[in-house]
């Protein structure tokens, strides 16, 4: 028996040549090479939230000089943004999955596929070098003029970093469109697919359409730095506040690209594990296509002290509330999923529950900054930090996890220890709490983001975020260890662990090499779950 199992070829044991994994076209394997590459970056921008929690512990600017400081925030913010949280989902998760969910052997161009994650490791070295060589100071923003002529860190190796990571988010996005357009398998109509399918679609079109503004802002950004051109520099006539125009063009719809993907992934968490098809499929669908378009209308609401218009003011700002209800939608939907469904509240569960609470505190604070008089308040305070943790933490970050272990038996072929998981998402959920809770409290009282140093009375709060983040970071460890102790010892995972629907559960674990020996004939709507047995 044990040498039958062993002949059975999959995608991981089909060859062991290093040539045949960096030279690899398989999207599974490619999804491997990106789950590798990005949880190294999630622990290098760890290392940088440590320090800089740390710093914060007492008022005084005590560990490191305020120019350090300026460092360790800017490079948090660009390796947990660039190289963590926008490939996160897509490039790892969707890449693994979105050709064995609608049923094709392979992305349709496979070999760009292999060539996005060549532009996220070369932007990923230019990065790696501007952190050796000094680092850099401007924020993950790169404000002009300050990037563009007063900094003296290393500006451009950084953004030539961004910009050629850019390629690979746009490389990718390109590629799922294409194959959901292309590759379905008979009978998988738009309407029968997985809503992970449909968000990793909508962020997809926010990857084409807004990195590119990205990558025109850095390089204007280069050229006024390397020849002195006056773009953004108002000394040599040009003007600071269009780069943020340029800069927010990308980076609130970039907001987007790192959600809606996660959001996919909530999807097929609730309903796996509430045995029932998504209540209200067809808006959670458009509600992600509703995003994607709005998403792109907004992005004066970062700049409602920046000298704009107060008449743009009034139309950006209910712009903003108007971007909240396709959100809205589908934590609404989800919820409604829950009512009266067989709820197992095994690991990826608890993640997908940790996500509905912490997105929606995330997402209801929004609405607060959305809101002009408030923004004027606590702009540039902790209040806006605490925001975007709450929904980039506790939501992106919950919905990956709860997603890689959800799928990591299909990864893998291995389970993962049940216990460990559990207690490694309470402490996770509870360290993330304490964490950034009280942030909200000290951004409401007044304290500036940004700054080494802080007056007494914001000591008490502060310290507890510390704490806070001590827990967190013992919490994202612990599944590092049993996850990489699973592959060694873990049990054999069968081929559909939780008793899903979908395409993905109709295959071996792990995938054999070309996922389906014959193309699937799909019959089935999604999540076509027998409806739960209902107790009473
Ligand atoms: C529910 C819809 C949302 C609304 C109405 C909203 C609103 C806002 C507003 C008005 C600001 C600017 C505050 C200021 O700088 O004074 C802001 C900041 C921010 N938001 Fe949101 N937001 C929403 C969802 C999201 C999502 C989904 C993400 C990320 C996945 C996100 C990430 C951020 C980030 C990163 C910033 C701060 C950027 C910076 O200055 O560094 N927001 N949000
Ligand atoms: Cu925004």
């Amino acid at each position: 028996m044990s040498t039958l199992v062993k002949k059975i070829k999959h995608y991981l044991n089909a060859s062991y040549e290093l040539r045949s994994w960096f030279g690899t076209v398989d999207h599974k394997r490619i999804a491997i090479l990106y789950l590798i590459s990005v949880t190294l970056f999630f622990f290098v921008g760890g290392f940088f939230a440590v320090m800089i929690r740390l710093e914060l512990l007492t008022p005084a600017g005590d560990l490191v000089s305020s120019e350090t400081y300026n460092k360790l925030f800017t490079m948090h913010g660009i390796i947990m943004i660039f190289f963590f949280l926008i490939p996160a989902v897509p490039a790892v998760l969707g890449n693994f999955l979105i050709p064995i969910m609608i049923g094709a052997r392979d992305m349709a161009f496979p070999r760009l596929n292999l060539a996005s994650w060549y532009c996220y490791i070369g932007g990923a070295l230019f990065a790696t070098a501007a952190m050796v060589t000094g680092g850099v100071d401007t924020g993950w923003t790169f404000y002009t003029p300050y990037s563009s002529t007063y900094s003296n860190g290393a500006v451009v190796l950084t953004a030539l970093g961004a910009f050629v990571a850019g390629f690979s988010s746009i490389l990718t996005g390109l590629n799922f469109i294409v194959t959901i357009h292309k590759m379905r398998a008979p009978g998988m109509t738009w309407f029968r697919l997985p809503l992970f399918i449909w968000s990793n679609y909508a962020a997809s079109i926010i990857m084409v359409l807004a990195t590119p503004v990205l990558g025109a802002a850095i390089f204007l950004v280069f050229l006024e730095r390397a020849f002195h051109i006056g773009i953004f520099d108002p000394n040599l006539g040009g003007d600071p506040v269009l780069f943020q125009h340029l800069f927010w063009f990308y980076s609130h719809p970039a907001v987007y690209i790192m959600i809606l993907p996660s959001m996919g992934v909530m999807s097929e968490l609730v309903a796996a594990f509430s045995r029932k098809r998504v209540f209200g499929y067809d808006f959670v669908a458009g509600s992600s296509l509703a995003i994607a378009v709005l998403g792109f209308l907004v992005w004066g609401h970062h700049m409602f002290v920046s000298s704009q218009s107060m008449y743009a003011g009034f139309v950006f700002s209910f712009l903003s509330f108007l971007v909240a209800i396709p959100s809205a939608i589908k934590v609404f939907n989800w919820t409604a999923t829950l009512y009266k469904g067989s709820i197992s509240l095994q690991t990826p569960m608890l993640y997908a529950l940790g996500f509905i609470g912490l997105f929606t505190i995330g997402g209801l604070t929004g609405l607060f900054l959305a809101s002009l008089g408030l923004d004027v308040h606590v702009h540039d305070t902790y209040f806006i930090v605490a925001h975007f943790h709450y929904i980039m933490v506790g939501g992106v970050v919950m919905g990956y996890l709860g997603g890689l272990h959800y799928w990591w038996p299909k990864m893998t072929g291995r389970l993962y220890p049940e216990f460990w998981a559990r207690i490694s998402a309470l402490n996770i959920f509870i360290g993330f709490n304490l964490t950034f809770f009280p942030q909200f409290l000290l951004g409401y009282m007044g304290m500036p983001r940004r700054y080494h140093a802080y007056p007494e009375e914001f000591q008490v709060l502060n310290v507890m975020s510390t704490a806070g983040a001590s827990v967190l970071a013992v919490g994202y460890l612990i599944p590092m260890i049993y996850m990489l102790w699973s592959l060694k010892y873990g049990k054999k995972a069968p081929a559909n662990p939780w008793n899903a629907k979908g395409l993905e559960w109709t295959i071996p674990s792990p995938p054999p090499v070309h996922n389906f020996d014959e193309i699937p004939v799909v019959t089935e709507e999604a999540y076509a779950y027998a409806e739960a047995p209902h107790r009473g």
